[in-house]
């Protein structure tokens, strides 16, 4: 706190307010060098870093500690006290007049700690509000001064704090994680020009190409509001109405329907800023860019039967993934890379680039890798930190800019203009979890909560009261990119959109003509899904005519499975003759074509145990995946000690009754774990393993269990995710792991599943 309080400025005007000193020029200090313009004196640089911030984030930790720190509560070895710091005597009993008599309205203690509770809630997002989050640092790798000024970007080494959250989009603040939906991953930049958000997702276009629909989707898809079904879910008569008549929607359906919408992890998911931004450099030269978040941990996702089942049994899979990852040390990661292009390129594209519900195809515009993000600490608090993030799109820094994609537009204005509501007034700024680590100096005054103490008289500029502080800073600050206006048709008003914008399906088609045929399955199968959960007959039969103009087969497929014959004829295009696409098949859009390092970190692994069980092997292999960032569980039938056929005890921490086998990435029955085997739950164990595709390994005696019980396995040959093994041999755990760490093999699945 004294480091804080010394790096804290005294108010360094207070004496030209007065005019006891050098009148009009503004203290030392207290502005900026004209001739460089950084640091800007009253910032965080990398000069004044370590007084401001207590410096570079060390190897698992960062600098927003340090900024948080003044507010951090710990009450271990405190009494209880009111909140205005009065000792409280008695935390149990309400004053009353006599023991048997009535409540006394003086009891100060009882009303504060009444009505404090009474007001604990805040309204929840109107649109992601189920989300988790965490604090970590981004690290440039390459630095790109030559085509930003942004200052996350401009050397190599560079440390810039970031807090993420991560969320649906659908449901209630208290839903389920793994719904068909969407995945928000909105970034907060701490840098030392201020604030930079971020605010993407998992999937890199949006449903409409305008704000203007934003609010008639979210109403679509949020539970019908005549009896607020169904909850985060978008498989009901509402949503699909209104996609099936906005075709530019389909694009992004299309990603919505594909596994990428039940991740396995947050860790293991990409991420996309989605709307075409501009870099801009020293010499105010704009270059168009589009921002990528590759998972170091590779793409990995769930099956739909699984993320259903897991819905049940943990809501909070991947809340609680991303907490004991962090927690574990194996700390997720993400590269983050840019495609960076032209105006000139972007006008030669097919596609508008100011069009969110379209992609740069990689073919046209590789990514290049600028830097890692590392979340490596988790909040203190939930509600301080991760509810009362306030992220918004137009906190943007000096570097970076906008461009007129007219859904960005209208984001610009939404977040900054939710957070008066859901937090309560125009100074959510200064809530711990917003506040930039660079200091604040404006006019602005006042208003509900209001925590800085602003010095001096003067609140107006111009000002000679105040030497005229705090001054703008010209060339020095944020100057927005002297942009061409894109519209070609000039600057008249109007209310339209570019040609291309016409175009909806032929991106629809190059992300489904991109999958592997057992992505495209899985895509189907979502379809018939979603749709089958419509009731009004003529909304499944609009989206199947939709969908063939994405593919007739695709959309055979599904009508097949909705008992629509014949199939309805295509709906109208927007556009008579689409322009040729330059892309029709991409290797990048596929979940498979990034399968990252294989590492198994993060992974948990459910090791089977009963009386007889091989002691050792499980230890040992409890041991092994430890030691690769994994977790492996003794799983019984009940939790409590199991002895082991050498006599020495194992303690189950979990049950097949409290942790079924679909919360699991893999499973391993052990030599001697017979004992399980009149427990129905191994019997869904293995099934729902094997039908979700995930690794099984026996080992001795197992085998013999494991072939009665499923005896699905004994069918198939060259099955990498199944491992039998003799007892002591020891490469049957290396091919285990390198199964855990590997995409899924599909070829086990049928539709419907066999019995
Ligand atoms: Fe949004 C929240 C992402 C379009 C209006 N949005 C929100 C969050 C994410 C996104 C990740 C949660 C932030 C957090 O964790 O607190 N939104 C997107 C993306 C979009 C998008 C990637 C399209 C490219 N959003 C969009 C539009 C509008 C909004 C077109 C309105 C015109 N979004 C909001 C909001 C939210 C929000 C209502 C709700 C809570 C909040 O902002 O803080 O203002």
């Amino acid at each position: 706190t004294q480091q804080l309080a010394a790096a804290m400025p005294h108010n360094p005007t207070k004496s030209a307010e007065y005019g006891e000193a050098n009148g009009l020029a503004p203290s030392a200090g207290a502005s900026a060098e004209a001739a460089s313009r950084r640091p800007l004196a009253s910032c965080l640089s990398e000069e004044n870093q370590n007084a401001k911030t207590g410096g570079v984030a060390p190897e698992g930790r960062n600098n927003t500690i340090d900024s948080l720190e003044r507010v951090r509560v710990d009450s271990a070895g405190q009494v209880l006290t009111t909140n205005q710091g009065v000792a409280i005597s008695d935390n149990q009993n309400t004053l009353t007049a006599g023991v048997r008599g009535p409540a006394l309205l003086e009891d100060f203690v009882l009303r504060e700690k009444i009505t404090h509770f009474d007001h604990e809630r805040i309204p929840e997002r109107v649109v992601h509000a189920r989300g988790s989050g965490a604090h970590g640092y981004f690290e440039c790798t390459e630095a790109i001064t030559d085509i930003t000024r942004a200052a996350p970007f401009q050397k190599a080494g560079k440390q810039t704090p970031v807090f993420v959250r991560f969320s649906t989009v659908a449901g209630e603040r208290g839903s389920k994680d793994t719904a068909r939906d969407v995945r928000g991953f909105a970034v907060k930049f701490y840098t030392d020009e201020g604030n930079w958000d971020l605010v993407g997702n998992n999937m890199p276009v949006f449903f409409i190409q305008d704000a203007m629909k934003f609010p008639d989707l979210v109403h679509a898809v949020k539970p019908e509001p005549h009896h607020q079904m169904p909850q985060a879910a978008s498989a009901h008569d509402t949503f699909w109405d209104f996609v099936s008549l906005m075709p530019e929607s389909t694009h992004m359906l299309m990603w919505q329907m594909s596994d990428r919408a039940i991740p396995r992890s947050y860790a293991t998911m990409q991420g996309f800023g989605v709307h075409t931004y501009r870099f801009v450099n020293d010499q105010g030269q704009a270059m168009l860019v589009k921002f990528h978040w590759l998972p170091v941990a590779g793409t990995h996702s769930l099956v739909w039967d699984e993320a259903v089942k897991i819905s049940g049994a943990d809501p909070d899979f991947n809340r609680r993934d991303l907490w004991e990852r962090i927690e574990g040390g194996a700390y997720p990661q993400w590269d983050l890379a840019v495609q960076l292009f032209t105006e000139e390129q972007a006008e030669s594209f097919s596609f508008d680039v100011l069009d969110s519900t379209k992609i740069v195809p990689e073919e046209l515009v590789p990514l290049r890798v600028i830097g890692r993000m590392t979340l490596n600490r988790n909040p203190d608090n939930f509600f301080a930190e991760t509810e009362q993030a306030a992220f918004c799109v137009a906190n943007i820094i000096p570097g970076i800019d906008f461009t007129n994609d007219p859904l960005l537009a209208g984001r610009i204005h939404s977040y900054f203009d939710t957070q008066l509501l859901r937090l309560g007034g125009p100074n959510f700024h200064e809530i711990p979890i917003n506040a930039p680590i660079v200091q604040v100096h404006n006019n602005q005054r006042d208003g509900f909560h209001r925590q800085a103490i602003h010095r001096g008289r003067v609140a107006y500029e111009p000002n000679s009261l105040a030497g005229g502080c705090p001054f703008q800073a010209g060339m020095q600050g944020f100057v927005s990119v002297a942009a061409r206006n894109e519209s070609r048709e000039g600057v008249a008003k109007m209310r339209a959109k570019p040609e291309k914008f016409a175009e909806h399906y032929a991106q629809a088609r190059l992300f489904l003509d991109s999958q592997t045929p057992a992505e495209q399955d899985h895509m189907a199968a979502a379809f018939r899904f979603e749709l089958s959960k419509v009731t009004v007959p003529a909304v499944r039969e609009r989206m199947v005519a939709s969908l063939r103009n994405v593919s007739d087969e695709f959309a055979a497929k599904v009508a097949q499975g909705l008992g629509i014959d014949p199939l309805p004829e295509p709906l109208p295009l927007a556009i008579a003759r689409p322009p040729a696409p330059e892309v029709t098949q991409s290797k990048y859009l596929s979940l498979m074509a990034r399968p990252g390092d294989g590492s198994i970190a993060g992974r948990k692994v459910a090791i089977l145990v009963a009386n007889g069980v091989d002691g050792d092997f499980a230890r040992q292999l409890q041991q092994e995946l430890l030691a690769r960032g994994a977790v492996g569980r003794f799983v019984g039938t009940r939790i409590g000690p199991v002895k082991a056929a050498d006599g020495s005890s194992l303690d189950a921490d979990a049950s097949l009754e409290n942790s079924p086998g679909f919360l699991f990435d893999g499973v391993v029955l052990p030599d001697g774990c017979d004992a399980l085997q009149h427990d129905g739950h191994l019997w869904e164990t293995l099934r729902d393993t094997w039908r979700h595709c995930k690794p099984i390994a026996a080992v001795g005696s197992a085998r013999d269990l494991l072939g009665r019980l499923l005896p699905e396995a004994g069918e198939r040959e060259d099955d990498q995710a199944l491992v039998l093994a003799e007892k002591g041999q020891g490469d049957a755990v290396q091919a285990f792991m390198a199964a855990l760490g590997a995409p899924r093999d599909f070829t086990r699945e049928s539709d419907p599943p066999k019995v």
